[in-house]
């Protein structure tokens, strides 16, 4: 067993932190004890109002039913950029860095105003009106921040579909939220190569009939099909528009955007954010937990496609006034020390990012990192799944030289911004852990029915009072809402990760409980990749589990059983793989496939996953009881012959 070792605060960054232990420990108590009392100040500090509101939160997670702020009003857009113009209007919003090293661009927060102002009227010459959804397919350059902030400007619902979604992906997300607009450009560049976005808007709008106008951005001035009663290049649209639109004054519940995430059954779900919590939430993060100062240099290396990318390289850091750096390539590109140049570069103070890129970045070994000074790094973070300690030890040791803390940060697209994360001048680290709450998070650990557990124990992580910015629905299906998330346990929202609660109240998040798969922090379903391997006329059935990986965390791997008369082969591997890519997108291919003769299953026709997580991970003396097996000789067949790795 890896020996933890744990890092108390350095007194040296504690003494110009945003929150000290004590602090932390006030204003938790307070935020449980008298939740409106501390809301109220929040809000006021974090955000600027057009009105304010009536009542601070209400909410019934029985109905799904949840107000925060109501009646306030507000804009995302105008808390983003127009107030801030006074004082830091020729400030840098937006570091933007190029794929391509050579490429970067800085915009000033009065430049942001004038590039979101010319995108909203633009939105609104096309008939875009409070409420509509418009769809991002964009690749990471400063037009996919315009382009949200400029929905959020004129009250339209933004639905950013990620850049690596298959068209099969995108089309399914713009009918289910029935998007009449799509922003897109005619190619991304990542690492070095091109990717097709607007040849896969085209084949997904071809089955879009009311998207009435896709807007284009010239990216690399590819070759691209166009389609003139629909198509209208970015450029154009905005060339003879004005830099000044007005802010739609916005009440806190109105729907601010939809982001698609994968559950444990069924399509990808809506999960629809309101205004004013969702803002307070983010704001609040990025200033307590990533410990934003006054100047700071901020890099998240999400992509907007996620929610990372909306809450920490868009509206938290922007709320806040920071500089925000928004990277278009990959950590790898051109080689593995692009990250460390890229901080030396522009003087990055935070660095964000997911597990996966930290250990990618620690096979490369030390080197690469060292040819940076890396001198302007404060701190350091992690987000999208578990971090191995000792991935958790080269991030730093080797990238931060001890100076910075880790903050390892669990949350959730439905949770809307961090909900268990160390403050860094308040709480000692201890590598792997996510640590403590945030403000007003009531987490709890119960067993699978419902009794809460008390002290250091391991259970499921159920959060027990609602908070800002919190999911408000599933879009088009509320009901989808409360069975998913308030349905498992009375009165608390679930999770769907598992968690361990040491003795001094620090969460260790284990992953998660449910038939969700976390490949490289992407969140993907179990069920989605069997659907589209079961598509194949060749696939008589498909069972999807995931293994230990060192490098993506999980592993995709599938177990296919052929049809009568079928024979495996490598021609017929790769058609399974391209059907995955097809269907939803290259990021859920397979890292195995094992052909299964037989599944096992129970007498009522059960797959037991159990078993196949089992023999995946190569744990075959815990496989368990197989007795009440159908036909317990399939699980020996399977052993025999499991997939090459
Ligand atoms: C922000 C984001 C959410 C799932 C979540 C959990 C896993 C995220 C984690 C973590 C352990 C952390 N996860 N952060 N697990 N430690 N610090 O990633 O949102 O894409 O919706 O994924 O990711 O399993 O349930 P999302």
């Amino acid at each position: 067993m890896y020996k933890i070792k744990n890092h108390p605060v350095d007194p040296d960054y504690a003494k110009d932190a945003n929150i000290t232990e004590q602090q932390y420990q006030a204003w938790y108590k307070e935020s449980l004890e008298q939740p409106d009392q501390f809301w109220a100040a929040r809000a006021k500090q974090f955000l600027d109002w057009s009105k304010p509101w009536s009542s601070v939160n209400e909410y019934n997670f029985a109905k799904g039913e949840t107000t925060w702020f109501k009646d306030g009003k507000l804009n995302a857009c105008y808390n983003c950029i127009d107030r801030h113009l006074e004082k830091r209007g020729n400030q840098v919003a937006i570091i933007w860095e190029g794929d391509d090293p050579s490429e970067d661009l800085s915009i000033t927060y009065r430049q942001l105003y004038e590039q979101v102002g010319r995108l909203s009227n633009a939105l609104l010459a096309q008939g875009v009106k409070k409420g509509d959804r418009v769809c991002l397919y964009m690749p990471m350059i400063p037009e996919a921040a315009y382009a949200m902030l400029a929905c959020a400007r004129i009250g339209a619902v933004h639905s950013v579909v990620f850049g690596g979604f298959s068209p099969e992906s995108l089309k399914d997300r713009i009918l289910d939220s029935d998007c009449q607009v799509l922003i897109t450009a005619d190619e991304g560049l990542r690492g070095g190569r091109s990717i097709a976005l607007k040849e896969n808007a085209d084949k997904a709008l071809a089955h879009c009939p009311d998207v009435r106008c896709c807007l284009v951005v010239k990216r690399t001035g590819a070759e691209i099909g166009w389609n003139n009663s629909r198509d209208v290049w970015y450029h154009d649209a905005v060339a003879d528009m004005s830099p000044d639109c007005p802010a739609q004054e916005m009440d806190s519940e109105d729907p601010m955007f939809i982001l698609y995430t994968s559950g444990s059954t069924g399509k990808p779900k809506g999960v629809m954010h309101t205004t004013a919590g969702y803002m307070l939430g983010s704001a609040m993060t990025h200033r307590y937990i990533l410990d934003y100062r006054e100047g700071d240099i901020f890099w998240c290396t999400a992509d907007v496609g996620w929610i990372t990318g909306h809450s920490y390289i868009v509206y938290g850091p922007l709320a806040n006034g920071a500089t925000t750096l928004m990277f278009e390539g990959v950590p790898t590109y051109p080689d593995a020390s692009r990250c460390w140049q890229v901080v030396d570069k522009h003087k990055v103070n935070t660095f964000y990012t997911a597990p996966t890129a930290i250990r990618a970045l620690m096979s490369q070994g030390n080197e690469p990192v060292k040819k940076f000074s890396r001198a302007s790094l404060r701190l350091l973070g992690t987000v999208g799944e578990p971090i191995n300690p000792e991935a958790w030890e080269w991030y730093y040791n080797v990238v931060g030289e001890t100076r910075c803390p880790v903050v390892d940060t669990w949350w959730q697209t439905e949770t809307g911004s961090i909900m268990i994360a160390p403050m860094p001048g308040a709480h000692t680290l201890k590598p792997g852990s996510a640590t403590v709450p945030f403000f007003g998070i009531e987490p709890a650990l119960v067993d699978n029915d419902g009794n809460e557990l008390q002290g250091a124990c391991e259970g499921n992580l159920v959060i027990k009072r609602s908070w800002p910015s919190q999911i408000r629905s599933v879009y088009g299906d509320h009901q989808r809402m409360i069975d998913t998330y308030f349905s498992t346990y009375p009165d608390t929202y679930f999770t769907g990760d598992g968690a361990r609660r040491d003795e001094d109240g620090y969460y260790w998040i284990t992953g998660r409980v449910d038939d969700v798969l976390n490949v490289s922090g992407h969140r993907m379903g179990t069920a989605e990749i069997e659907s589209a391997l079961v598509l194949h006329d060749a696939v008589a059935e498909a069972a999807v589990v995931g293994y230990p990986h060192d490098i993506k965390g999980q592993g995709v791997y599938a177990y296919v059983t052929l049809m009568a008369g079928i024979q495996p082969s490598e021609a017929l591997r790769k058609e399974l793989l391209d059907a995955v890519s097809k269907e939803i997108g290259a990021i859920a291919k397979p890292d195995l496939i094992q052909w299964a003769p037989g599944l096992p299953k129970t007498r009522s026709g059960k797959i037991m996953r159990r078993i196949l997580r089992k023999i995946a991970a190569n744990e075959l003396d815990t496989l368990g009881d197989t007795s009440t097996l159908a036909d317990p000789a399939v699980v020996n067949e399977l052993i025999d012959n499991r997939a090459n790795r």
